[in-house]
């Protein structure tokens, strides 16, 4: 360690790792220098982890959504921590969440059935951010289910799922989610042929005349936040294997782009000895890169020029030839990825078995279009531009290229490369290579900050990668993924972190600046979440109660820290029972959960939400529930129990029986400990009003939650003094207790609140 330079690097480095340098700088340069060499560091491990490392309490840059593969979920997390922050279930029920066991959530997934078939998992591929203007505005999130054609909507203000769309037409898809610029429409295509419509039998024999592909437009509606499938249509296509798609933008805005990788129509068979379908989807030089003008799609559909197949409208071939609306360009050998432009102007398109990467001017596929220009037509009456005539170049990138995106310097893009396993930094203005990077092992897609929007925040980028092989600690056969991080700021490309995912396969991600993320830290009180309104079983603290109307046991309850209301619930066997539980909780984090033995029911209820779980108790015996969040220092005496009678036993009033006989002593005793408690209480009570407290929206949200404790506390000593104006001791000195419970939580949430202004420098605004 003798170099200035590689001082000034340690130095530097150090600062950023939060080290303490002032006075003790020579002892912390030691110490970093003994656990480089204790751990193996060199200087760039060094560099990378200072890059990476994001002290406690500091939060990230960017936040990815990324998809979750076979696990129908989506992951969050951040960058450059790589630190993973939440899975959002979408088509697989995820008990942490509740999602997919209480009845509302459990209703989206029912919405999402195929022929009458509940699908439980989904294969997620392609997340999008909603946009406005071409920039991501952060309000929501779709992804796209590959195996199931659905397509789901989740709202960044709770991060949940609120509603799923079953593709009326397709059998399968890939081609989505990629949103318009203004979030009109989110965009599907079609992947394997099939005849359109839902499940319909067509000898393979006619595979030319009756499989097609199709893209759908789903239309959304921002206000409701809600596709609305009523105002939503599809184009039909060739059957031609559709692989991913892109939205224009700015110049091209009101077209959109889909690749194609078996316009060869071939139909495998490998167990009767014919080709299999790799071999035959890959025969000729060129597949088709299909160019849709949606815009005038959406005037045929208003203008009823359409066939409605499945009750959803549909702009047909002939139709489409006719007025214009597809277009065929050749692209080379079964591409993957089409990656549209920040400024709109090119179309990038990558050959999987060629070298190339090529770029399509749009200015000169517009002008062609205009002069019905064409080279030719398809089998199905649709033009075919000239390839070389709407080239701008093609650029030798690498084996395997498959997906490309864009960097916040102008003409400066990256490409995955599938087979050669590296990462390829070219200029697509001028068509050269910049810099390549090897990757760990066989990227698929990769993504950059905002680098699908019409302004990509550059900095970034991370590698989704297929294999892991060596880079973890083994697990058994199957591995984790990997997502490895990227720094992109240089003229040079340098790996920073190994992130393994262990969910599913990562196929894309997206990355938004956190800055433009506002999600709700609690719910209105009584809010069903999954359908964005008060639930209709919203239940006030004091007001539970238990019905029978309808045959159904309805169960209104409450939950706050730490018991739930009511604590037993005493059915018969065979009743339907339907729990709706609200959490009255005011402060942040303070969720709840719900689980009852034995019946499938697990229920997350997060402040000021009401969820409710419908079952039926149809056998008798005693069944413990409780909250499963660990939320007070008495959690664990946040129990209940349902008892289920034996049909035609009398319900019989509880024998309660305590374990301590109280006496007058006892109840002065804690009764005096209280008022101690409430000086304390009085003191940090103090201290908080007379500072700008209101200045903090955290304090003010602890202080509500505060002064409903020191309600309760006030509602168990009122009962306290009655009972004890009876001289019933016992039922005095435990109201008294539960005064002191309620205290307890009162003194605990007001002292956050005292840490939290000491720490951000609140001011004294009277004494
Ligand atoms: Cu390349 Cu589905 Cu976009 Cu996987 S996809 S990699
Ligand atoms: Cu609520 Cu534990």
């Amino acid at each position: 360690m003798k170099s200035i330079l590689k001082k000034a690097l340690l130095l530097s480095t150090a600062a950023g790792l939060g080290l303490a340098l002032s006075g003790a700088g020579a002892n912390a340069q030691g110490q970093l220098e003994a656990i480089m060499k204790a751990r193996g560091l060199t200087e760039k491990d060094v560099l990378a982890a200072a890059k990476t490392y994001v002290p406690t309490g500091k939060r990230d840059e960017f936040i990815v959504f990324s998809s979750g593969g076979q696990s129908g979920q989506v992951m969050v997390y951040g960058i450059p921590s790589m630190r993973i922050l939440k899975f959002i279930a979408v088509f697989t029920p995820e008990p942490w969440q509740g999602y997919g066991f209480d009845d509302e959530s459990k209703a989206i997934l029912e919405s999402a059935k195929i022929n009458g078939k509940l699908i439980t998992f989904g294969d997620t591929h392609h997340p999008a951010i909603s946009e406005t203007k071409g920039e991501y505005d952060g309000e929501y999130l779709f992804i796209n289910d590959k195996a199931n054609p659905r397509v789901a909507v989740i709202d960044l203000k709770d991060f949940e799922t609120k509603q799923i769309v079953v593709n009326p037409i397709m059998m399968s898809e890939h081609g989505g989610s990629f949103v318009t610029p203004n979030t009109e429409y989110i965009i599907e295509a079609t992947q394997y042929p099939a005849p359109l419509g839902k499940s319909v039998y067509v000898p393979l024999s006619q595979f030319n005349e009756k499989f097609r592909g199709a893209v759908t437009y789903w239309k959304f509606d921002r206000e409701k936040g809600r596709i609305d499938p009523a105002k939503s249509f599809s184009v039909e296509l060739p059957p031609y294997s559709q692989d991913l798609s892109d939205a224009g933008k700015l110049v091209s805005d009101g077209w959109s782009f889909t690749n194609s990788f078996c316009s060869e129509r071939y139909i495998g068979g490998i167990e009767k000895g014919r080709p299999p379908f790799e071999a035959g989807c890959s025969q000729k030089d060129t597949d088709f890169l299909h160019v849709v003008n949606w815009k005038k799609a959406e005037a045929l559909v208003k203008a009823g020029k359409v066939k409605m197949i499945n009750g959803h409208p549909v702009v047909m071939m002939d139709t489409s030839a006719k007025e214009g609306v597809v277009y065929l360009i050749p692209e080379p050998k079964s591409p993957h990825g089409v990656d549209v432009s920040p400024d709109g102007k090119y179309i990038i398109v990558s050959g999987k078995l060629d070298t190339h990467a090529s770029v399509y001017s749009w200015e000169k596929i517009k002008k062609l279009i205009d002069a019905k220009d064409f080279a030719g037509k398809d089998p199905y009456g649709l033009p075919i531009l000239d390839m070389k005539k709407t080239l701008h170049t093609q650029v030798e990138v690498g084996l395997g290229p498959l997906h490309t995106q864009y960097d916040s310097k102008p003409c400066v893009v990256y490409t995955s490369i599938y087979v050669d396993s590296m990462v390829t930094k070219w200029d697509y203005c001028k068509g050269k290579v910049l810099d390549q990077l090897h990757i760990h092992y066989n990227i698929g897609h990769l993504m950059t900050m905002e680098g699908d929007s019409v302004t990509p925040q550059g900095k970034y980028l991370v590698s989704l990668n297929k294999l892991a092989i060596d880079r973890f600690n083994p697990v058994g056969p199957l591995h984790p993924q990997n997502h490895q991080l990227i720094d992109i700021s240089g003229d040079k490309m340098e790996l920073l972190y190994d992130m393994p995912v262990p969910l599913g396969e990562p196929h894309y991600a997206v990355a938004i600046r956190a800055s433009k993320l506002k999600p709700l830290v609690r719910y209105r009180l009584g809010w069903d979440s999954r359908n964005d309104r008060i639930s209709p079983f919203k239940t006030r603290p004091g007001r539970e109660k238990i019905v029978k109307k309808d045959g159904v046991v309805h169960v209104y309850a409450t939950v706050i820290r730490s018991h739930i209301t009511p604590e037993i619930i005493e059915v018969e066997e065979g009743d339907t029972v339907s729990i709706h539980i609200t959490n009255v909780e005011r402060a942040e984090d303070e969720t709840h959960g719900f689980a009852l033995s034995g019946h499938n029911v697990n229920l997350s209820i997060e402040p000021g939400k009401t969820v409710s779980a419908t079952f039926k108790a149809d056998k008798a015996g005693i069944y413990p529930y409780y909250c499963t969040e660990f939320c007070s220092a008495l959690h664990l005496e946040m129990e209940g129990i349902l008892v289920v009678r034996p049909k035609g036993v009398k319900a019989e009033e509880a024998g309660f029986s305590e374990g301590v006989k109280y006496t007058e002593e006892d109840y002065k005793k804690q009764y005096q400990q209280n008022l101690q408690v409430q000086k304390v209480i009085d003191s940090v009570v103090n201290f908080i009003v007379s500072r700008n407290y209101k200045d903090f929206p955290t304090v003010v949200g602890l202080v509500e939650d505060a002064t409903d404790q020191l309600k309760f506390a006030a509602d168990a000593k009122k009962k306290a003094e009655e009972f004890a104006a009876k001289k019933d001791w016992q039922n005095a000195t435990l109201w008294a207790q539960q005064w002191f419970q309620y205290q307890v939580k009162a003194a605990d949430i007001g002292l956050r609140a005292k840490t939290y202004l000491e720490q951000h420098g609140a001011k004294v605004i009277k004494k």
